[in-house]
């Protein structure tokens, strides 16, 4: 892979996700329309679908032969299928929820793999108008600005991102709650902004130190992941291995020292793989 085709997909993606953040924007001004997929919290809108048909649409029409995985085609009975081939992942609205509420923490995602590794990957938040980007070797960005993860070293100064999730098995549910607890207890505090990628940029960008969550599908992370290890972050599985993006779990710790006080703190959450 040539650093000159990397700059290409970023550069695509970046366009592709600017179009579809207008089409995110227009919409979250008005009325929508909603509908539920696996719990009453786990939502959809109309814009979600058409967002998704869109940034589809706009890549397969520049590379042809590439694969896609996409939350709503999933949604919609597509099984996950990651092969090496190049392969678009996508979410065309993550943080459903806020963009429902009218909370502005809401954006797009897409990111590109080769060799299921990724190599390309774009945050995109079209009513704050900040743009996340990366490529591998390139760095990480917030618009013109560069990135890096903050420099604490002691989860006792550290602020801890997480999510609730929209899973409302009562199991699952109150183990989530437990880990706030104790890493409350073990922290600065914990903050929930509503969106896997929002959280994960924010923590690329210094603010903040660690970001886990439970749950969560490749689409919710995958682009915002090349982004945080550009950033100079450590991506893994919360039990302290290597990070799976089918695992439906991850942690994204500024550096090792985070990673290894928080892992012991976390009741880890098996699911079945996307
Ligand atoms: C969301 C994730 C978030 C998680 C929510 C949901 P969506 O993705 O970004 O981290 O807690 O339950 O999965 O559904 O807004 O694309």
């Amino acid at each position: 892979m040539s650093d000159h085709s990397l700059t290409e997909y970023l550069n695509t993606a970046q366009e592709v996700a600017r179009k579809a953040g207008e089409m995110v924007k227009e919409a979250f001004y008005k009325e929508k329309d909603l509908m539920t997929k696996e719990s009453y919290a786990d939502i959809v809108t109309e814009t979600d679908q058409a967002v998704e048909k869109l940034i589809i649409s706009l890549l397969h029409e520049k590379y042809p032969t590439h694969q896609f995985i996409g939350e709503e085609s999933t949604a919609e009975g597509k099984k996950v299928e990651w092969t090496d081939a190049p392969t678009w992942i996508i979410d065309p609205i993550d943080g459903t929820a806020n963009f429902v509420h009218s909370i502005p923490q809401t954006c797009v995602c897409i990111g590109l793999s080769i060799n299921k590794q990724m190599v390309v990957g774009v945050v995109h938040l079209p009513i704050t108008g900040q743009t996340y980007f990366a490529s591998k070797g390139g760095g990480a960005y917030c618009n013109s600005q560069r990135i890096t993860v903050s420099k604490v070293k002691d989860l006792k100064k550290s602020v801890v991102i997480t999510e609730a999730g929209n899973s409302r098995d009562p199991k699952i549910l109150s183990t989530k709650m437990n880990n706030v607890h104790r890493v409350v207890e073990a922290s600065h505090g914990v903050r929930m902004f509503g969106s896997a990628a929002v959280n994960m940029c924010t923590v690329a960008e210094g603010k903040g130190e660690v970001y886990f969550e439970y749950g969560i599908h490749i689409w919710d992370f995958a682009a915002a992941g090349i982004i945080f290890t550009e950033a100079g972050g450590v991506l893994i599985d919360p039990s302290g291995g290597d990070v799976d993006f089918l695992s439906r779990r991850v942690l994204a710790a500024c550096n090792r020292d985070i990673a290894d006080q928080l892992s012991p703190v976390l009741t880890h959450i098996e699911f079945d793989q996307d």
